[in-house]
C-alpha cells in the first residue's frame, strides 16, 4: 500500500486492474505492434476489437479513437520498453531529463547549461569551450524543450531548450542525446519562450522576457519607458541568430503556426512598468502575432538597425513597418497577462491562456491574416477556471488547460468555444484535480499536426503531502493522466516526484527517434587514438598525451610532466561493446572526462602542483575496474 502514490481508491483499483491485464498483453511483446504508433494501434484496436480480446477485456468505450484505460498499458514490465520519450526541462538545474512513458521512469539526464560530472560535461575541452563561448555562466534556467519537426512531425534530429535566466538557446543532438550547441542571444535578458517555426523547423525562436535598454550599455538606466524586448529567430543548423524583432511590452511564451507564416508570443506588462502592481494594472495585455515572411522581407530590404551584431527590425506599434497593409507584428488585446500560447494541431487556432483572467482566448489564424482589426480574429473566449496557464491537445478537437490556482486540468471543446458566447462555461467538458498547482502540461505529440491522444503529463509546481517528507524543499509532482477515453474521461494514473523544476516537456513516440548505441568517430573532430597511436609529445612547456583506454588499461601506465606544463590528454575508448564506459579522472586537478564506446575526448590543464596523482577510470567497467589506473607524475620545476 505504501508504494502506491495515488490517494483516491478508484485509482488504486485502476492500477491493480491494469497491472494484471498487461501481464498477458501479447501485443507488448510483438515487435510488429511495437512499431505501430500508439494512435494507429488504438485505431486498429477500435476497428477490430483485437486489442480488447487480447487484453481479455470487454468492449471499447467512447467514440472513434477512444480506448478504455483498461485496454492500455499503464506500467512497463521489467525489461520492457516504453512507448514514448518525454523530454522534461529541469528548470534551474539547467538540464533536460528524459523519461519513458507510460512508466515515468527517468531514463537519462542531459546536461545543457550546467556542468555535470557523470558525463564529464563542462570538463573536457569541447564542452567547456562551448559553455565558455556561450557566456561562461555556471547555470541556466531550462524551460521549454521543443523537438525538431519536418512536415509537422517529429524528425528525430534535435531538441532545443532555452535558458530563461541568461538569454540563451541550446541544441541537443538526438542521435547522441547530448548538447552540441549553445547560442548566447544578443539583446535578450531572459529568453523565456522557445519553439520552432513549423512545418519544417525553419527557425527556433527565443522569446525575450525582460525589457532592457537597447543596447544595454549603461544608457537609459532608469528610463523604463525606453526598455524593450525582442524575439530572436535562430537558424537550427548554424545556431546563428538571423534577426530579431523589437516590440512593446514584455514577452512570455511563444508558439509557431503550422504553415510557416505566423509566430505568436504572449506577454505581460503592456504597462511598461517595473513593479508588480503597475505591471498588472491593465485589464488586457498583448498577444503579438509575428508575420514571419513580412519580417524576412524587411530584413532583406535593409529595414533594420544592427544591434549587438544582429539585424533588429522595429516591430513596436508605432513602427512604420506596422503601418502598411502587411504589418510585421499584429497586437491583439487579450485579457489579462496571457501566459501560455499554443497552436492547435490543425493549425487553425492559437490559444492563449489568461493567467490573471479565468478565460482563454481563441485566435483564428486565417481571420488574422485579413482582418483590419486584429482583435476580430479573437473568435472564442471560454471561461475555464482560475489561473489558466498552458494548453495541450489530443487531436480529437479537445484542449486541456492547466488551472494553476484551482489545481486542476480542464478539458474543453475547441469548436464549442468558438460557437459559445464569451465567458461561457459550456465548452468545458471535464475537470480533474491535480496535486498541486500545475504550470505546464503536455500531451503526447501535442505540438505536432497529429497528437497521439492517449497520455498527458501535468507538471505540478507543488507536491505538499504527496510523498515522504524530505525536508523543507519538496519535490515537485509530475502526474500522468490518461486522456484516451472520451466517455470515461480523464484518469489520473500516477504521481512522479521530480527535482526542481520541470517547466515544459515534449513527448515523442519511441519509434521516431533512433539514438546511437556507440559513437561514430566521423561525428567528432578529436583524433581517434588506437593502441598503436599512443604517444607523448613535448614542446615548449606543452605536453600532449594521446592514449587509448580499454578494459582494463590506459595507453600509458605513467606519464611524467614538469610543474607548470600545459598538459593535454586526448583519450579514446576503443571498446566496440555498447554500454562499456571508461573515463579519465585526475584527483586534485579537477579533471573528469567520460568516454563512451568509440568516443574520444580531450582535456587540457596546467600541471601546477608537483606530486603523484592517480589517474583512474570512474565507471565500473569490469572486475578489474579498480585496477584501471595510471600515474601522473609532476616533477617540481627547478
Ligand atoms: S512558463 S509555468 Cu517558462 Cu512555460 Cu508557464
Ligand atoms: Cu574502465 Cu573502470
Amino acid at each position: 500500500m505504501t508504494q502506491t502514490h495515488d490517494s483516491d481508491d478508484s485509482s488504486l483499483e485502476t492500477n491493480r486492474a491494469t497491472d494484471s491485464t498487461t501481464d498477458d498483453d501479447s501485443s507488448e511483446r510483438d515487435p510488429l505492434f511495437a512499431r505501430i504508433p500508439r494512435r494507429d494501434f488504438m485505431k486498429a484496436g477500435a476497428a477490430t476489437g483485437a486489442m480488447a480480446s487480447m487484453a481479455g477485456c470487454t468492449g471499447l468505450l467512447g467514440g472513434d479513437d477512444s480506448v478504455s484505460l483498461e485496454d492500455v498499458k499503464t506500467s512497463v514490465e521489467p525489461g520492457e520498453h516504453d512507448d514514448y520519450y518525454a523530454f522534461l526541462s529541469g528548470g534551474h538545474t539547467g538540464e533536460i531529463r528524459v523519461y519513458g512513458l507510460p512508466s515515468m521512469r527517468q531514463l537519462m539526464r542531459i546536461p545543457v547549461f550546467q556542468t555535470e560530472s557523470a558525463r564529464g560535461y563542462g570538463y573536457d575541452d569541447r564542452t567547456s569551450e562551448m559553455l565558455e563561448e556561450a557566456g561562461g555562466y555556471t547555470w541556466g534556467d531550462a524551460h521549454h524543450p521543443r523537438v525538431s519537426q519536418t512536415d509537422n512531425d517529429y524528425d528525430g534530429r534535435w531538441a532545443f531548450v532555452n535558458d530563461k535566466a541568461n538569454g540563451r538557446m541550446a541544441r541537443i543532438d538526438l542521435e547522441y542525446f547530448e548538447t552540441d550547441a549553445i547560442v548566447d542571444i544578443p539583446n535578450q535578458q531572459g529568453t523565456h519562450g522557445a519553439c520552432c517555426l513549423l512545418p519544417d523547423t525553419k527557425y527556433v525562436f527565443g522569446v525575450g522576457e525582460f525589457r532592457v535598454p537597447m543596447p544595454n550599455d549603461g544608457q537609459d538606466l532608469d528610463d523604463p519607458s525606453n526598455y524593450t524586448s525582442t524575439i530572436a529567430a535562430i537558424d537550427p543548423e548554424t545556431m546563428n541568430v538571423e534577426w530579431e524583432v523589437l516590440v512593446d511590452g514584455n514577452m512570455d511564451n511563444g508558439d509557431g503556426g503550422k504553415e510557416g507564416r505566423w509566430f505568436f508570443a504572449t506577454g505581460y506588462n503592456s504597462e511598461h512598468a517595473t513593479t508588480e502592481s503597475e505591471m498588472s494594472s491593465s485589464d488586457t495585455d498583448w498577444v503579438k502575432a509575428f508575420d514571419v515572411p513580412a519580417i524576412e522581407e524587411a530584413v532583406e530590404a535593409g529595414d533594420y538597425d544592427e544591434i549587438g551584431g544582429v539585424p533588429v527590425v522595429d516591430g513596436t506599434r508605432d513602427s512604420s513597418l506596422n503601418e502598411s497593409d502587411r504589418p510585421i507584428v499584429r497586437y491583439l488585446d487579450v485579457s489579462k497577462s496571457p501566459h501560455g500560447v499554443s497552436v492547435t494541431p490543425d493549425g487553425k487556432y492559437a490559444i492563449a491562456s489568461g493567467k490573471l483572467d479565468p478565460t482563454a482566448s481563441v485566435i483564428d489564424i486565417e481571420t488574422l491574416a485579413d482582418a483590419d482589426d486584429p482583435n476580430d480574429a479573437i473568435v472564442g473566449r471560454p471561461r475555464l477556471g482560475m489561473g489558466p496557464l498552458h494548453t495541450a491537445y489530443d487531436g480529437r478537437g479537445h484542449a486541456y488547460t492547466t488551472l494553476f490556482i484551482d489545481s486542476q486540468v480542464v478539458k474543453w471543446d475547441i469548436e464549442a468555444a468558438v460557437e459559445a458566447s464569451e465567458e461561457s462555461e459550456d465548452p468545458v467538458i471535464e475537470k480533474v484535480d491535480v496535486h498541486y498547482n500545475p504550470g505546464h502540461l503536455i500531451a503526447a505529440e501535442s505540438y505536432t499536426a497529429d497528437p497521439q491522444g492517449d497520455w498527458l503529463i501535468s507538471l505540478n509546481k507543488l507536491s505538499k503531502d504527496r510523498f515522504l517528507p524530505v525536508g523543507p524543499m519538496h519535490p515537485e509532482n509530475d502526474q500522468l493522466i490518461y486522456i484516451g477515453d472520451d466517455e470515461e474521461g480523464m484518469s489520473l494514473v500516477k504521481d512522479t516526484p521530480s527535482y526542481a523544476e520541470p517547466h515544459d516537456a515534449s513527448i515523442v513516440s519511441a519509434e521516431k527517434l533512433d539514438p546511437a548505441k556507440v559513437y561514430d568517430p566521423e561525428d567528432y573532430d578529436e583524433e581517434f587514438i588506437s593502441p598503436e597511436d599512443n604517444d607523448i609529445s613535448r614542446e615548449n612547456g606543452r605536453v600532449h598525451v594521446k592514449m587509448h583506454s580499454q578494459r582494463n588499461q590506459f595507453g600509458f601506465t605513467d606519464v611524467t610532466v614538469t610543474e607548470g606544463d600545459e598538459v593535454t590528454f586526448t583519450v579514446t575508448n576503443v571498446e566496440q561493446t555498447a554500454d562499456l564506459l571508461h573515463s579519465l579522472a585526475i584527483p586534485e586537478y579537477d579533471v573528469n572526462i567520460k568516454l563512451a564506446p568509440q568516443e574520444t575526448r580531450e582535456v587540457t590543464f596546467t600541471a601546477d602542483e608537483p606530486g603523484v596523482y592517480w589517474m583512474y577510470c570512474a565507471f565500473f567497467c569490469s572486475a578489474l575496474h579498480l585496477e584501471m589506473r595510471s600515474r601522473l607524475l609532476v616533477e617540481p620545476a627547478e
